[in-house]
Protein backbone atom coordinates (compact mmCIF):
# COMPACT_ATOMS: atom_id res chain seq x y z
CA UNK A 1 0.00 0.00 0.00
CA UNK A 2 1.67 3.31 -1.23
CA UNK A 3 -0.20 6.01 1.62
CA UNK A 4 1.22 9.61 -0.16
CA UNK A 5 3.29 8.71 -3.56
CA UNK A 6 4.70 12.26 -3.45
CA UNK A 7 6.55 11.13 -0.11
CA UNK A 8 7.63 7.95 -1.13
CA UNK A 9 9.08 9.49 -4.27
CA UNK A 10 10.85 11.99 -2.36
CA UNK A 11 12.36 9.16 0.20
CA UNK A 12 13.17 6.50 -2.44
CA UNK A 13 15.03 9.65 -4.23
CA UNK A 14 16.68 10.55 -1.24
CA UNK A 15 18.22 6.93 -0.43
CA UNK A 16 19.27 5.91 -4.21
CA UNK A 17 21.00 9.44 -4.43
CA UNK A 18 23.13 8.02 -0.82
CA UNK A 19 23.33 4.97 -2.18
CA UNK A 20 24.67 6.16 -5.45
CA UNK A 21 27.19 9.05 -4.13
CA UNK A 22 28.16 7.97 -0.35
CA UNK A 23 27.90 4.04 -0.40
CA UNK A 24 28.75 2.85 -3.18
CA UNK A 25 32.17 4.58 -3.40
CA UNK A 26 32.99 3.28 -0.41
CA UNK A 27 32.42 -0.34 -1.02
CA UNK A 28 36.12 -1.76 -1.47
CA UNK A 29 37.33 0.28 1.58
CA UNK A 30 34.16 -0.94 3.89
CA UNK A 31 35.16 -4.86 2.54
CA UNK A 32 38.88 -4.55 3.25
CA UNK A 33 38.70 -2.43 6.67
CA UNK A 34 35.20 -4.75 7.75
CA UNK A 35 34.21 -1.19 9.02
CA UNK A 36 31.31 1.24 8.04
CA UNK A 37 32.98 4.69 8.71
CA UNK A 38 31.39 6.31 11.51
CA UNK A 39 30.05 9.31 9.66
CA UNK A 40 28.42 7.25 7.32
CA UNK A 41 26.40 5.44 10.08
CA UNK A 42 25.35 8.96 11.05
CA UNK A 43 24.78 9.99 8.22
CA UNK A 44 22.19 6.77 7.35
CA UNK A 45 20.88 7.79 10.92
CA UNK A 46 19.67 11.34 10.07
CA UNK A 47 18.28 9.84 6.65
CA UNK A 48 15.78 7.91 9.27
CA UNK A 49 17.07 4.64 8.04
CA UNK A 50 17.09 3.13 11.38
CA UNK A 51 13.47 3.84 11.71
CA UNK A 52 12.26 2.93 8.76
CA UNK A 53 9.29 0.37 9.56
CA UNK A 54 8.97 1.70 13.15
CA UNK A 55 5.21 3.51 13.32
CA UNK A 56 5.65 7.14 13.52
CA UNK A 57 4.55 7.33 16.87
CA UNK A 58 7.62 6.28 18.52
CA UNK A 59 9.94 7.96 16.08
CA UNK A 60 10.02 5.96 13.07
CA UNK A 61 8.71 6.34 9.07
CA UNK A 62 6.29 4.10 9.42
CA UNK A 63 6.19 2.55 5.87
CA UNK A 64 3.99 0.15 5.15
CA UNK A 65 5.22 -3.18 3.87
CA UNK A 66 4.91 -2.39 0.24
CA UNK A 67 6.53 0.94 0.83
CA UNK A 68 9.89 -0.97 2.47
CA UNK A 69 9.92 -3.25 0.06
CA UNK A 70 10.75 -0.10 -2.54
CA UNK A 71 13.02 1.23 0.01
CA UNK A 72 14.74 -2.35 0.29
CA UNK A 73 15.04 -2.43 -3.73
CA UNK A 74 17.20 0.71 -3.54
CA UNK A 75 19.41 0.14 -0.20
CA UNK A 76 20.13 -2.96 -1.62
CA UNK A 77 21.77 -1.36 -5.10
CA UNK A 78 25.11 -1.52 -3.20
CA UNK A 79 26.94 -3.61 -0.99
CA UNK A 80 24.56 -5.79 1.38
CA UNK A 81 26.24 -5.37 4.67
CA UNK A 82 25.12 -1.52 4.94
CA UNK A 83 21.36 -3.24 4.56
CA UNK A 84 22.67 -5.38 7.35
CA UNK A 85 23.64 -2.54 9.49
CA UNK A 86 19.74 -0.84 9.89
CA UNK A 87 18.11 -4.60 8.81
CA UNK A 88 17.76 -5.62 12.61
CA UNK A 89 16.38 -2.16 13.65
CA UNK A 90 13.67 -2.28 11.35
CA UNK A 91 13.52 -6.55 11.27
CA UNK A 92 13.69 -8.77 13.43
CA UNK A 93 14.82 -6.88 16.24
CA UNK A 94 12.47 -4.34 16.73
CA UNK A 95 9.38 -6.37 15.31
CA UNK A 96 9.06 -8.42 18.34
CA UNK A 97 8.69 -5.58 20.59
CA UNK A 98 6.30 -3.84 17.51
CA UNK A 99 4.22 -6.48 17.42
CA UNK A 100 3.67 -8.08 20.94
CA UNK A 101 5.32 -5.58 22.92
CA UNK A 102 3.74 -3.63 25.80
CA UNK A 103 2.98 0.01 25.97
CA UNK A 104 5.80 0.93 28.57
CA UNK A 105 8.29 -1.39 26.74
CA UNK A 106 7.48 0.23 23.00
CA UNK A 107 7.93 4.00 24.43
CA UNK A 108 11.35 2.50 26.30
CA UNK A 109 12.89 1.28 23.46
CA UNK A 110 11.63 1.98 19.68
CA UNK A 111 12.02 5.81 19.85
CA UNK A 112 15.59 5.01 20.40
CA UNK A 113 16.02 1.86 17.55
CA UNK A 114 13.80 4.55 15.43
CA UNK A 115 16.72 7.23 15.58
CA UNK A 116 19.74 4.63 15.66
CA UNK A 117 20.46 5.48 18.69
CA UNK A 118 20.40 1.53 19.81
CA UNK A 119 20.89 -1.07 17.55
CA UNK A 120 19.05 -4.78 18.48
CA UNK A 121 20.14 -7.87 17.75
CA UNK A 122 17.64 -10.99 17.46
CA UNK A 123 19.09 -13.56 19.16
CA UNK A 124 17.04 -17.20 18.22
CA UNK A 125 19.57 -19.61 16.81
CA UNK A 126 21.63 -21.77 18.88
CA UNK A 127 24.74 -24.29 18.52
CA UNK A 128 22.49 -27.24 18.22
CA UNK A 129 19.02 -25.14 17.28
CA UNK A 130 19.41 -23.75 13.73
CA UNK A 131 16.62 -24.62 11.47
CA UNK A 132 14.95 -26.74 13.94
CA UNK A 133 14.23 -23.09 16.15
CA UNK A 134 11.86 -25.05 18.31
CA UNK A 135 14.74 -26.80 20.18
CA UNK A 136 16.39 -24.12 20.98
CA UNK A 137 17.83 -24.66 25.15
CA UNK A 138 18.29 -21.58 26.87
CA UNK A 139 16.58 -21.40 29.57
CA UNK A 140 15.12 -18.44 31.53
CA UNK A 141 13.97 -19.32 34.87
CA UNK A 142 12.21 -16.83 36.92
CA UNK A 143 13.62 -16.29 40.40
CA UNK A 144 11.61 -13.15 42.18
CA UNK A 145 11.23 -10.31 39.74
CA UNK A 146 14.04 -11.40 37.09
CA UNK A 147 14.56 -14.07 35.08
CA UNK A 148 17.58 -15.63 34.67
CA UNK A 149 18.78 -16.52 31.62
CA UNK A 150 21.74 -19.25 30.76
CA UNK A 151 22.83 -20.20 27.37
CA UNK A 152 24.28 -19.58 24.08
CA UNK A 153 23.32 -18.13 20.77
CA UNK A 154 25.08 -18.65 17.89
CA UNK A 155 25.93 -15.66 14.49
CA UNK A 156 23.98 -13.41 15.93
CA UNK A 157 24.30 -10.35 13.76
CA UNK A 158 24.50 -7.01 14.85
CA UNK A 159 25.62 -8.58 18.12
CA UNK A 160 28.42 -6.87 18.52
CA UNK A 161 27.36 -3.54 17.24
CA UNK A 162 23.71 -4.13 19.64
CA UNK A 163 22.49 -2.02 22.87
CA UNK A 164 19.78 -4.40 23.10
CA UNK A 165 18.66 -8.09 22.25
CA UNK A 166 15.69 -9.82 21.26
CA UNK A 167 16.24 -13.22 22.78
CA UNK A 168 14.24 -16.40 22.91
CA UNK A 169 14.58 -18.41 25.55
CA UNK A 170 12.79 -21.77 27.32
CA UNK A 171 10.61 -20.71 30.62
CA UNK A 172 9.17 -24.07 30.67
CA UNK A 173 11.81 -26.66 30.67
CA UNK A 174 8.70 -29.27 30.60
CA UNK A 175 7.78 -28.94 27.46
CA UNK A 176 9.23 -29.34 24.31
CA UNK A 177 6.86 -27.46 22.39
CA UNK A 178 6.80 -23.94 20.99
CA UNK A 179 4.25 -22.35 23.46
CA UNK A 180 7.06 -22.96 26.27
CA UNK A 181 9.15 -20.36 24.47
CA UNK A 182 9.18 -16.79 25.62
CA UNK A 183 10.76 -13.75 24.29
CA UNK A 184 13.21 -11.22 26.17
CA UNK A 185 14.86 -7.45 25.75
CA UNK A 186 18.34 -8.16 27.46
CA UNK A 187 20.51 -4.28 27.38
CA UNK A 188 24.17 -4.49 26.78
CA UNK A 189 25.36 -4.04 30.30
CA UNK A 190 23.66 -6.50 32.02
CA UNK A 191 25.83 -8.47 34.49
CA UNK A 192 26.23 -12.23 32.96
CA UNK A 193 25.91 -11.05 29.16
CA UNK A 194 28.87 -11.54 26.94
CA UNK A 195 30.07 -11.31 23.63
CA UNK A 196 32.19 -13.99 21.46
CA UNK A 197 34.56 -13.00 18.95
CA UNK A 198 33.25 -11.62 15.64
CA UNK A 199 33.12 -14.32 13.11
CA UNK A 200 35.09 -14.06 9.98
CA UNK A 201 32.94 -14.57 7.31
CA UNK A 202 32.47 -15.68 3.97
CA UNK A 203 31.58 -11.68 2.77
CA UNK A 204 29.37 -9.15 3.82
CA UNK A 205 32.46 -7.80 5.63
CA UNK A 206 31.19 -4.36 7.65
CA UNK A 207 28.19 -6.46 9.29
CA UNK A 208 29.44 -8.57 11.67
CA UNK A 209 28.51 -11.56 13.42
CA UNK A 210 29.10 -13.47 16.77
CA UNK A 211 27.79 -15.46 19.94
CA UNK A 212 25.64 -14.07 22.66
CA UNK A 213 26.31 -15.96 25.82
CA UNK A 214 24.03 -16.05 29.04
CA UNK A 215 25.91 -17.12 32.30
CA UNK A 216 23.57 -16.35 35.02
CA UNK A 217 22.57 -12.87 33.56
CA UNK A 218 19.39 -11.68 35.46
CA UNK A 219 16.44 -9.62 33.37
CA UNK A 220 13.87 -7.75 34.91
CA UNK A 221 10.64 -9.62 34.11
CA UNK A 222 9.47 -6.13 33.15
CA UNK A 223 12.06 -6.88 29.93
CA UNK A 224 9.39 -10.18 28.93
CA UNK A 225 8.15 -8.93 25.74
CA UNK A 226 4.48 -8.48 26.06
CA UNK A 227 4.70 -9.29 29.52
CA UNK A 228 3.50 -12.78 28.93
CA UNK A 229 5.17 -16.15 28.60
CA UNK A 230 4.97 -18.56 25.96
CA UNK A 231 3.79 -16.01 22.86
CA UNK A 232 8.11 -15.85 21.90
CA UNK A 233 8.08 -18.70 19.47
CA UNK A 234 5.12 -17.83 17.79
CA UNK A 235 6.13 -13.58 17.68
CA UNK A 236 9.28 -14.61 16.08
CA UNK A 237 7.81 -16.71 13.44
CA UNK A 238 5.58 -13.37 12.67
CA UNK A 239 7.99 -12.01 12.40
CA UNK A 240 9.93 -13.92 9.82
CA UNK A 241 7.09 -13.85 7.75
CA UNK A 242 7.51 -10.16 7.51
CA UNK A 243 11.40 -10.17 7.25
CA UNK A 244 11.31 -12.61 4.78
CA UNK A 245 9.81 -10.65 2.35
CA UNK A 246 12.22 -8.15 3.29
CA UNK A 247 15.44 -10.41 1.92
CA UNK A 248 13.15 -11.01 -1.42
CA UNK A 249 13.22 -7.20 -1.58
CA UNK A 250 17.16 -7.38 -1.13
CA UNK A 251 17.80 -9.86 -3.23
CA UNK A 252 16.07 -7.88 -6.23
CA UNK A 253 17.83 -4.83 -5.41
CA UNK A 254 21.37 -6.84 -5.19
CA UNK A 255 20.59 -8.78 -8.49
CA UNK A 256 19.71 -5.36 -10.05
CA UNK A 257 22.71 -4.02 -9.29
CA UNK A 258 24.63 -6.80 -10.26
CA UNK A 259 22.93 -7.44 -13.58
CA UNK A 260 23.79 -3.73 -14.35
CA UNK A 261 27.36 -4.02 -13.93
CA UNK A 262 27.46 -6.53 -15.80
CA UNK A 263 25.26 -5.65 -18.91
CA UNK A 264 27.56 -2.26 -18.37
CA UNK A 265 30.31 -4.27 -18.83
CA UNK A 266 29.41 -6.73 -21.37
CA UNK A 267 28.85 -3.72 -23.81
CA UNK A 268 32.63 -1.86 -23.04
CA UNK A 269 34.59 -5.54 -23.13
CA UNK A 270 35.32 -6.49 -26.83
CA UNK A 271 36.57 -9.80 -28.05
CA UNK A 272 36.50 -10.94 -31.18
CA UNK A 273 36.37 -7.21 -32.79
CA UNK A 274 33.23 -6.10 -30.86
CA UNK A 275 31.06 -5.70 -27.64
CA UNK A 276 30.78 -9.33 -26.26
CA UNK A 277 27.19 -8.14 -25.02
CA UNK A 278 26.66 -7.94 -29.21
CA UNK A 279 27.37 -12.68 -28.78
CA UNK A 280 23.91 -14.40 -28.18
CA UNK A 281 25.37 -16.54 -25.66
CA UNK A 282 26.16 -13.39 -23.40
CA UNK A 283 22.49 -12.27 -24.29
CA UNK A 284 21.18 -15.64 -22.87
CA UNK A 285 22.71 -14.67 -19.76
CA UNK A 286 21.34 -11.36 -19.55
CA UNK A 287 17.93 -12.02 -20.97
CA UNK A 288 17.62 -14.88 -18.49
CA UNK A 289 18.56 -12.72 -15.36
CA UNK A 290 16.38 -9.70 -16.59
CA UNK A 291 13.55 -12.31 -16.85
CA UNK A 292 13.61 -13.66 -13.22
CA UNK A 293 14.63 -10.36 -11.65
CA UNK A 294 11.07 -9.54 -12.96
CA UNK A 295 9.29 -12.22 -11.57
CA UNK A 296 11.08 -12.05 -8.58
CA UNK A 297 10.19 -8.33 -8.16
CA UNK A 298 6.45 -8.91 -9.00
CA UNK A 299 6.34 -11.34 -6.48
CA UNK A 300 7.60 -9.20 -3.34
CA UNK A 301 5.45 -5.93 -4.56
CA UNK A 302 2.39 -8.63 -5.02
CA UNK A 303 3.12 -9.95 -1.64
CA UNK A 304 3.92 -6.62 0.33
CA UNK A 305 0.18 -5.57 -0.98
CA UNK A 306 -0.94 -8.87 0.40
CA UNK A 307 0.41 -8.12 4.34
CA UNK A 308 -0.87 -4.30 4.09
CA UNK A 309 -3.96 -6.32 2.74
CA UNK A 310 -3.84 -7.93 6.43
CA UNK A 311 -4.03 -11.10 4.38
CA UNK A 312 -1.87 -13.95 5.93
CA UNK A 313 1.34 -14.41 3.51
CA UNK A 314 3.30 -16.74 5.30
CA UNK A 315 3.26 -19.29 1.99
CA UNK A 316 4.02 -16.12 -0.14
CA UNK A 317 6.70 -14.58 1.58
CA UNK A 318 8.79 -17.79 1.91
CA UNK A 319 7.83 -18.42 -2.19
CA UNK A 320 8.98 -14.80 -2.42
CA UNK A 321 12.21 -15.79 -0.45
CA UNK A 322 13.16 -18.63 -1.73
CA UNK A 323 12.60 -17.36 -5.84
CA UNK A 324 14.17 -13.98 -4.59
CA UNK A 325 17.57 -15.71 -2.89
CA UNK A 326 17.97 -18.52 -5.48
CA UNK A 327 18.05 -15.98 -8.65
CA UNK A 328 20.32 -13.85 -6.74
CA UNK A 329 22.56 -16.60 -6.75
CA UNK A 330 22.06 -17.29 -10.67
CA UNK A 331 22.33 -14.06 -11.76
CA UNK A 332 25.37 -13.30 -9.10
CA UNK A 333 27.03 -16.96 -10.87
CA UNK A 334 26.31 -15.50 -14.67
CA UNK A 335 27.62 -11.57 -13.95
CA UNK A 336 31.04 -13.33 -12.34
CA UNK A 337 30.67 -15.11 -15.93
CA UNK A 338 30.13 -12.45 -17.78
CA UNK A 339 33.04 -10.60 -16.32
CA UNK A 340 35.06 -13.48 -17.24
CA UNK A 341 38.94 -13.72 -16.02
CA UNK A 342 37.88 -10.00 -14.00
CA UNK A 343 34.84 -11.76 -12.57
CA UNK A 344 37.61 -13.42 -9.99
CA UNK A 345 39.38 -10.43 -9.55
CA UNK A 346 38.49 -8.26 -6.18
CA UNK A 347 39.32 -5.19 -7.57
CA UNK A 348 36.20 -5.47 -10.27
CA UNK A 349 33.88 -5.99 -7.12
CA UNK A 350 31.69 -8.61 -8.57
CA UNK A 351 33.35 -11.68 -7.15
CA UNK A 352 32.67 -9.45 -3.95
CA UNK A 353 29.12 -9.73 -4.43
CA UNK A 354 28.91 -13.31 -5.41
CA UNK A 355 30.38 -14.19 -1.91
CA UNK A 356 28.38 -11.82 0.12
CA UNK A 357 24.46 -12.89 -2.11
CA UNK A 358 25.34 -16.49 -1.03
CA UNK A 359 24.15 -15.44 2.29
CA UNK A 360 20.84 -14.80 1.05
CA UNK A 361 20.06 -18.64 0.45
CA UNK A 362 20.49 -19.21 3.96
CA UNK A 363 19.74 -16.96 6.63
CA UNK A 364 15.93 -15.93 7.84
CA UNK A 365 15.25 -19.47 6.87
CA UNK A 366 17.37 -21.38 4.36
CA UNK A 367 15.44 -22.52 0.68
CA UNK A 368 14.50 -25.92 2.50
CA UNK A 369 12.94 -24.52 5.19
CA UNK A 370 10.86 -22.05 2.69
CA UNK A 371 10.42 -25.15 0.78
CA UNK A 372 9.10 -26.78 3.94
CA UNK A 373 6.65 -23.77 5.28
CA UNK A 374 5.17 -23.27 1.84
CA UNK A 375 4.54 -27.41 1.34
CA UNK A 376 2.88 -27.09 4.80
CA UNK A 377 0.86 -24.55 3.64
CA UNK A 378 -0.43 -25.99 0.84
CA UNK A 379 -1.10 -29.29 2.38
CA UNK A 380 -3.35 -27.50 5.32
CA UNK A 381 -5.22 -25.28 2.54
CA UNK A 382 -6.37 -28.41 0.78
CA UNK A 383 -7.25 -30.23 3.75
CA UNK A 384 -9.46 -27.56 4.20
N1 LIG B 1 2.86 -17.30 12.19
C1 LIG B 1 2.29 -17.59 13.41
N2 LIG B 1 2.48 -18.75 14.06
C2 LIG B 1 3.28 -19.67 13.47
C3 LIG B 1 3.89 -19.45 12.23
C4 LIG B 1 3.66 -18.21 11.59
N3 LIG B 1 4.21 -17.93 10.40
N4 LIG B 1 4.63 -20.53 11.91
C5 LIG B 1 4.47 -21.42 12.91
N5 LIG B 1 3.66 -20.88 13.84
C6 LIG B 1 3.20 -21.53 15.09
C7 LIG B 1 2.46 -22.82 14.75
O1 LIG B 1 1.11 -22.58 14.50
C8 LIG B 1 2.67 -23.65 16.00
O2 LIG B 1 1.74 -23.22 16.98
P1 LIG B 1 0.99 -24.31 17.93
O3 LIG B 1 2.11 -24.89 18.79
O4 LIG B 1 0.01 -23.50 18.70
O5 LIG B 1 0.39 -25.31 17.02
C9 LIG B 1 4.06 -23.20 16.48
O6 LIG B 1 4.32 -21.93 15.86
C10 LIG B 1 5.15 -24.17 16.08
O7 LIG B 1 5.11 -24.30 14.67
P2 LIG B 1 5.40 -25.69 13.97
O8 LIG B 1 4.64 -26.78 14.63
O9 LIG B 1 5.20 -25.50 12.50
O10 LIG B 1 6.97 -25.89 14.32
P3 LIG B 1 8.03 -26.83 13.65
O11 LIG B 1 9.08 -27.04 14.66
O12 LIG B 1 7.39 -28.03 13.03
O13 LIG B 1 8.63 -26.00 12.40
C11 LIG B 1 9.68 -24.16 11.27
C12 LIG B 1 8.71 -24.64 12.33
C13 LIG B 1 10.61 -25.23 10.69
C14 LIG B 1 8.88 -23.57 10.13
C15 LIG B 1 10.47 -23.09 12.03
O14 LIG B 1 11.21 -23.70 13.07
C16 LIG B 1 11.39 -22.27 11.17
O15 LIG B 1 10.95 -21.36 10.48
N6 LIG B 1 12.70 -22.59 11.23
C17 LIG B 1 13.70 -21.77 10.63
C18 LIG B 1 14.13 -20.74 11.62
C19 LIG B 1 14.84 -19.63 10.95
O16 LIG B 1 14.36 -19.03 10.00
N7 LIG B 1 16.02 -19.33 11.45
C20 LIG B 1 16.78 -18.30 10.87
C21 LIG B 1 17.49 -17.58 11.96
S1 LIG B 1 16.53 -16.36 12.64
S2 LIG B 1 17.18 -14.82 11.65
Amino acid sequence: MIRDQETLDLLLNTVSCFVRERLVPIEYEVAETDTIPADLVTEMKALGLFGLTIPEEYGGLGLTMEEEALVAFEIAKTSPCFRSLIGTNNGIGSQGLVMSGTSEQKRRYLPKLASGELIASFALTEPEAGSDAVSLRTMAVRDGDCYVLNGTKRFITNAPEAGIHTVMARTDGTKKEAGAISAFIVEKGTPGLSLGKIDKKMGQQGAHTCDVIFENCRVPAANLIGGQEGIGFKTAMKMLDKSRLHIAAICVGVAERMLKDALRYAMERKQFGQPIADFQLIQAMLADSQAELYAARCMVVETARGRDAQQDVSMEASCSKLFASEMCGRVADRAVQIHGGAGYISEYGIERFYRDARLFRIYEGTTQIQQIVIARNMLRQMAG
